[in-house]
């Protein structure tokens, strides 16, 4: 620790700091200002948008629909944005972003092009000190990082990647200035998840050749992008803070949420054949029952999907190769789209299923697998995040007796509600480890966690309390809890998924997404707050624990 991170009469630049611009950050910014607290935001892109800044691919469109996918804490925003489209694309969002950032007069407050390097607390006066640009930096008592959950991209693990003389991009931090040109090009795809199968039917309209390497096969099902619906966008319109309100009491922070009617135990085979084509029909799918959750219902779910999967294309080997044989629908991230399948019926897209012909190395000119050699243009590496708390360990974050997060979560995340670290009092980490997270919506999510955060930290200044951190106790009683709903979900515990690391060699697998849904989230921290923070020590002064 330096000696400025050690003095005890630092002077405070800010009540509040935020890391981030995307949908956390940019409310976070606004509520704290509201509330009269002295902020600044920094971010390391040249604009906001946070994860949908970076992910500019081809292709890029947003899972959850428009409707939900926004914010919901200002009527006059909700009333005035008209979205295109029922799952907007990368742009839309990104320029749905700037008029809300614009709109509650948080630009100026932003440092643009400015990466946070350090974030540590200085115990002897109670405040934290981060550090920028390599020789600035600030103080203030309540760091809010709202640094997203895939925003550290998956540094590429194969051989010979830097040996390519080909052009290489990355989905999640796609050249801005859209330069980027397929045409009549060689090109290999390595990833399929979301990315991969929002990018490949883009990239293969240009490619005179695309290769799609393929390490495990996902799950794709129809997408609802398309027009929105008037008479559904009227109603949310005209009272917004009711959609609100529903999302919070939701399972999952949507509504409303298409789902079938019936219950998958109640029907017989016929009944649960029509619920599931219904459902396919209807685009929801992985609802088509009441009781979707079970793991009897969900192996129908998942068997009806690959079947679905099946007829979509042409050739049997490809299509029995790009359908996931290996776990259950909900396993790992699932995929919509309603081209990607068939864009394997044209010639010139091959599949390279890794299964079976693995990449041996990159070199200068092209990929080689096992069995063949494939010459290309340009490599395209949509092959993830170190999701969730890699973002984190990007920053040199250190708390109490100088212990870095690194340290602290060397066996996984360890956390209260997702937000708070014992050894790290008053640093709020929005959109982290252990909250609903990415299997929630996480616009719903940026609210309510940052409506959660500043009233704590209204609370902690309302009673003349310099800070607080989770106890030991409240970290593994909700240690236990996240594992004891993952337990619940099918496939969870028993795929390989980013939700618990397994995409980074040497991650430690803990499943890092709180599945009690949304609704009992929301209560659990509320009713922390009304019983005055019964799980959390509270500092009593600056020195004092
Ligand atoms: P994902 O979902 O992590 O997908 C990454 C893909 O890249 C996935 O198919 C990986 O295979 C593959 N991958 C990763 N490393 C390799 C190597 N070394 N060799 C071959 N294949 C590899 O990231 P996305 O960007 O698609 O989606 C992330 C989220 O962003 C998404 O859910 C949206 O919410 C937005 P694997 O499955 O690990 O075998």
């Amino acid at each position: 620790m330096d000696t400025k991170t050690s003095e005890p009469n630092l002077q405070l630049d800010y009540d509040v700091v935020v890391v981030g611009a995307g949908f956390a950050g940019i409310y976070a910014l606004w509520k704290a200002k509201k509330m009269g607290y002295k902020v600044k935001g920094f971010e390391r892109a040249s604009d906001v948008g946070g994860t949908w800044f970076w992910n500019s691919y081809p292709g890029a469109r947003c899972d959850v629909e428009s409707y939900n996918y926004a914010y919901f804490f200002d009527d006059s925003i909700v009333r005035d944005w008209e979205w295109s489209d029922a799952c907007a694309g990368q742009e839309e969002i990104q320029r749905y972003l700037r008029f809300v950032a614009d709109r509650c007069a948080v630009l100026e407050d932003i440092s643009f092009n400015t990466k946070i390097e350090s974030v540590q607390y200085v115990e002897a006066s109670g405040l934290w000190h981060l550090s920028y640009s390599n020789d600035k930096s600030l103080t203030c008592r309540y760091p809010i990082l709202a640094i997203g959950a895939l925003s550290e991209p998956k540094k590429p693990d194969i051989e010979g990647v830097a040996d390519f003389m080909g052009d290489t991009y990355f989905t999640s931090n796609w050249p801005r200035d859209n330069l980027v040109d397929f045409n009549g090009k060689r090109v290999g795809v390595i990833g399929t998840g979301s990315s991969g199968v929002q990018a490949i039917p883009e990239i293969a309209k240009a490619a005179s050749e695309l290769y799609v390497f393929q390490r495990t096969a996902n799950y794709v099902t129809p997408t609802r992008s398309g027009p929105m619906e008037t008479e559904l966008v009227l109603s949310i319109k005209k009272d917004p803070k009711a959609v609100r309100r529903a999302a919070r009491e939701s399972f999952g922070g949507h509504t409303p949420l298409a789902m079938g009617e019936e219950r998958y135990l109640e029907l017989d085979e016929e009944g649960r054949e029509r619920a599931l084509q219904k459902a396919w029909d209807g685009k929801y799918v992985p609802l088509a029952f009441r009781d979707a959750y079970l793991s009897e219902a969900n192996d129908a779910i998942s068997d009806f999907i690959r079947k679905k999967m099946l007829e979509q294309v042409d050739d049997p080997w490809t299509a029995k190769h790009l359908v996931p044989w290996d776990h259950p629908y909900g396993g790992k991230r699932p995929c919509m789209s309603n081209v990607y399948l068939q864009t394997y019926n044209f010639p010139h897209v091959h599949l390279i299923p890794l299964s079976e012909s693995p990449i041996e190395k990159i070199d200068e000119r092209g990929i080689k697998v096992s069995n063949q050699y494939i010459p290309l243009d340009v490599i395209v590496f949509a092959t993830g995040f170190d999701a969730i708390s890699g973002p984190l360990f990007a920053i040199d974050i250190r708390g109490l007796d100088g212990q870095s997060i690194n340290e602290a979560w060397k066996d996984g995340p360890a956390n209260y509600l997702g937000t708070m670290v014992n050894g790290f009092p008053n640093l709020f980490l929005p959109s982290s480890a252990m909250s609903p997270s990415v299997l929630s919506n996480m616009a719903t999510l940026a609210e309510q966690q940052i409506d959660f955060i500043l009233d704590s930290i209204d609370w902690l200044e309302k009673n003349g309390r310099p800070g607080m951190q989770p106890t030991k106790e409240a970290q593994n009683f909700w240690q236990q809890e996240t594992l004891r709903y993952a337990k619940k979900r099918p496939g969870a515990l028993t795929t390989k998924s980013w939700y618990s690391g397994a995409n980074i060699p040497g991650k430690p697998r803990i499943f890092m997404v709180y599945c009690g849904g949304f609704k009992r989230y929301n209560e659990t921290c509320y009713q922390e707050l009304e019983d005055g923070f019964p799980s959390y020590e509270l500092l009593t002064n600056a020195l004092s624990r």
